[in-house]
């Protein structure tokens, strides 16, 4: 119900114009304007100089619309493009509604149509009023428009009073934000969480403390737990009070006990994930008010439970289950070879899956780890049982090396089958898999192979998580499913130098990653969920550029792609040999230099795309920015060069003339050609390979699912400014499901200049503040390098309620993102993976 509010006013907000352009260093200048129109600048060239309009006022009538340029009409519409020529002065007014925004600028000479931050930015003016009200400008949690109507507040400071408290903090603490209030008073702060409360007693900001019920997988099923588990986490100091700082004294929880549990049979427990340690808090009975109480510190695990009940330390039991058929190892090294392909040997030479597993045995620290190591073939047989002794599985993992070799087939069945009896039968204990194979599952005639099925079901009965590592050609298919049935995760590895950059991918699945974002050699930051993606190794190394549809680029669609090609859901395995040809071949025809390919991005292109995607039809989308440099003029009408033409039709391309004026090499024409890419034209059918069409029908089609989505409101919203209120529910968890399987996100982002589409690939907890996470960004725009966000958890308030929010910070260049929204994703198969809204 909430959201649906928020979203209708959303959709009310919005009058949208948009109109002129930008200069590097800017000598713009603009009169005062009227309320109500916005407009946004946009340079594509420096002959080219367009203004656009767009309105996405819900009511929006075009009629009522005109652009006027040096008091001239020019085209409107819904978008409209027209061309400034030349340096010098302009105004431009936009009419709407009987609102006029006018605008002075002068294009300067120095201006350079290749600085980035031109291409990339747009210039915003004169937003309506009720755009800002809406945000939160001093990012107190309240918006601008509540803290003028209803609070008296200073929108533009979070301490409207000065005394230290936020103004949304005194409205939690029951202060009053325009009077000054003793900061260093003990106040309280109590938190409802329905089947127990929580009593925050200290000094500031203390509202700034969060209680989560949080899923703790390895104690759901056990009867020990009563009601759910929570965390508590804060940003604040726990201890004594200092002048003048926020410090939480005490937190106390107190649970109500349902009629028939007895107080002295239950208590309050502490779970540790680190060491899974569970111990009981020194709680307090009160048996008149059937109530037990605890005190508890920052970032614990808290719960109550069953004193008769409480389980050993919670271990982490890991088994290897790891292919050691022949096809591993050199042919000589294999008896029994006499009718193989030696082309099927030798996968694994330098036994680099010996040494990712001792690296990982090694890198799990805690004690709470129990691993076995078991080796298969057809037949599954133990090297060490399960044992918290890592040395021992080091050095069994190490005789490896030396076995006796066969090549009597590879059964994955039998291996898993065999392999989950290494488990203990305590449930509560955390129990993963990690099997690793290079092969397809095909057993010899003797051996007895259980169904896939009844392996599946027997990991599920134990709670098995497993993870699945493809090396090279293998049943990607089979391990993908075994992988999703156990909510374990698929990893596939091309060659065996790869396997040794799946440690922290692994860590990562085990949930043991400490991250360090700013390289000091301290963690700062705990890994909660990471697809695995990287952006140099996976990712586009493509620059962005825009089209008409979308001045600032086809992010959407290369993260999109990238998406798609990370998790296979092409149906087409791309290699890096072809493309190195197309691009040679783009750059003798100086198509790439048409798409702004830049020089880096060309050797990016050369050398480390592993993807084989034909770089001119790939992007030439709708209709690419610069067709002005495919022509020359033939009377007054711009007409594509014969040498591009040619190739554009083959290619698929529909060249069709467009009534309008337009500059071409300095003249004036009054029509020019345009050719845009038809997709589902015959000819492209016949001549283009069927791996680019689809990944082109996959852009135009979610490019336009986005575009369209704007105007209907109903997928891909980009919420602003306080309509972003996002609680843990509504983005976090889905986020984290949805890495944690393996999948990078496609998010929108937003903010007061623009869209932008990314992809989050990894999240992680800040270490000194749980409320603060950190994302892992392959942006399109910063081709090869990983990107980082933050969101930090505020207290927001809004009509009244009280909310958890979420603000964003990511930073691109011009842009500054202040909020986030999960877009649709959908499959090349048609299935949507995760709908927002
Ligand atoms: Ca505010
Ligand atoms: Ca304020
Ligand atoms: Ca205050
Ligand atoms: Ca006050």
């Amino acid at each position: 119900m909430k959201k649906k509010k928020l979203i209708l006013s959303a959709i009310i907000l919005a009058v949208l114009l948009a109109a002129v352009f930008l200069l590097t260093r800017t000598s713009l200048r603009w009169s005062k304007a009227i309320e109500t129109l916005t407009g946004d600048v946009h340079v594509s060239d420096i002959q080219d100089l367009q203004i656009e309009a767009k309105v996405w006022d819900l009511f929006f009538n075009e009629a009522e619309l005109e652009i006027r340029l040096n008091g001239r009409p020019v085209r409107s519409g819904v978008s409209l493009v027209s061309q400034l020529s030349g340096f010098g002065d302009y105004i431009l007014e936009a009419e709407y509604k009987g609102h006029i925004i006018e605008k002075e600028f002068t294009l300067a000479r120095d201006y350079t149509a290749s600085d980035p931050e031109v291409r990339a930015a747009s210039l915003l003016f004169d937003l309506p009023q009720s755009y800002y009200d809406d945000l939160d400008t001093d990012g107190d949690g309240i918006t601008d428009r509540e803290e003028r109507e209803k609070y008296g507040t200073d929108p533009y400071r979070a301490d409207t009073d000065g005394d230290g408290y936020i103004d949304t903090h005194e409205l939690f603490l029951g202060l009053d934000p325009l009077v000054k209030d003793n900061f260093d008073e003990r106040r309280n702060y109590t938190i409802d969480k329905g089947s127990c409360r929580i009593y925050v007693s200290g000094y500031g900001n203390i509202a700034d403390v969060f209680v989560d019920e949080i899923q703790v997988k390895e104690l759901e099923e056990s009867d020990f737990v009563i009601g759910s588990i929570c965390q508590l986490t804060s940003p604040l100091k726990f201890g004594e009070h200092e002048k003048g700082t926020s410090t939480i004294e005490k937190v106390r929880v107190v649970f109500d006990l349902e009629p028939g549990i007895d107080a002295d049979d239950v208590g309050i427990f502490t779970y540790d994930r680190k060491t899974g340690e569970i111990s009981w808090l020194e709680s307090a009975v009160n048996k008149d008010r059937q109530t037990i109480s605890a005190t508890i510190q920052n970032q614990q695990i808290f719960g109550l439970g069953y004193l008769s009940k409480k389980p050993d330390q919670i271990k982490t039991e890991v088994a290897l289950v790891l292919d050691n058929s022949g096809s591993m190892f050199p042919m000589d090294y294999v008896t029994d070879n006499t009718n193989a392909d030696p082309s099927e040997y030798g996968h694994d030479v330098d036994f680099n899956r010996v040494t990712l597993m001792q690296d990982l045995v090694g890198s799990l620290n805690s004690d709470k780890f129990l691993f076995s190591v078991g080796a298969f073939q057809a037949h599954y047989h133990r090297v060490t049982g399960m044992t918290d002794s890592k040395e021992t599985v080091k050095s069994s993992l190490e005789k490896l090396k030396t076995e006796y070799q066969t090549f009597d087939g590879t059964s994955i069945e039998t291996a898993i089958n065999d392999g989950l009896d290494e488990f203990s039968k305590k449930s509560y204990n955390k129990k993963y898999m990690i099997l690793l194979t290079d092969g397809y599952s095909a057993t010899s005639w003797f051996q007895y192979t259980p169904s896939l099925s009844s392996v599946l079901s027997k990991a599920k009965n134990l709670r098995v998580e497993i993870i699945t590592i493809g090396l090279g050609d293998c049943d990607e298919a089979l391990l993908q499913k075994i992988a999703a049935e156990t909510e374990g995760v698929y990893i596939h590895v091309r060659d065996s130098d790869a396997l040794s950059k799946l440690l922290e991918r692994l860590l990562s699945s085990l949930n043991e990653l400490e991250v360090d974002q700013n390289g000091d050699g301290t963690p700062d930051a705990q890994m909660i969920a990471d697809s695995g993606f990287r952006s140099d190794i996976n990712g586009f190394p493509f620059e962005n550029f825009g089209d008409e549809n979308s001045p600032g680029g086809n992010c959407f669609g290369f993260a999109m792609t990238t998406k798609l090609i990370y998790e296979k859901a092409l149906p087409y395995e791309l290699n890096k040999t072809k493309l190195r040809g197309i691009a040679a071949w783009a750059m003798e025809e100086e198509f790439l230099r048409e798409l702004r390919l830049d020089e880096s991005t060309r050797e990016l292109l050369n050398t480390r795309n592993p993807y084989d995607i034909h770089v001119p039809t790939l992007f030439l989308i709708d209709n690419p920015p610069h067709w002005d440099d495919l022509m020359s003029v033939n009377g007054n009408t711009g007409v594509i060069d014969a040498k591009y033409r040619q190739k554009l039709i083959d290619t698929g391309f529909v060249i069709r003339t467009v009534e309008r004026q337009k500059t071409v090499d300095g003249q004036r024409v009054i029509r020019y050609e345009e050719a845009s890419f038809d997709a589902w034209s015959d000819i492209a059918q016949v001549n283009v390979p069927p791996a680019e069409l689809d990944i082109i029908r996959l852009i135009n089609r979610n490019h336009k699912a986005q575009l369209d989505s704007l105007a209907s409101r109903e997928i891909g919203i980009m919420i602003r400014g306080s309509e972003n209120i996002m609680t843990k529910d509504e983005l976090i968890e889905p986020m984290i499901k949805l890495l944690d399987s393996g999948k990078p996100v496609l998010v929108g982002l937003e903010c007061s200049l623009g869209g932008h589409a990314v992809l989050v690939t990894s999240m992680a907890y800040d270490l000194s503040n749980p409320n603060k996470i950190y994302l892992t960004i392959y942006d399109s725009n910063r081709p090869g390098l990983n990107a980082t966000g933050t969101l930090e958890r505020i207290k927001a308030t809004r009509e009244g309620e009280f909310y958890d929010k979420y603000r964003l910070e990511y930073k691109y260049g011009a842009l500054d993102f202040t909020s986030i929204v999960i877009t649709r994703i959908e499959l090349f198969n048609g299935d949507t993976v995760f709908y927002k809204q």
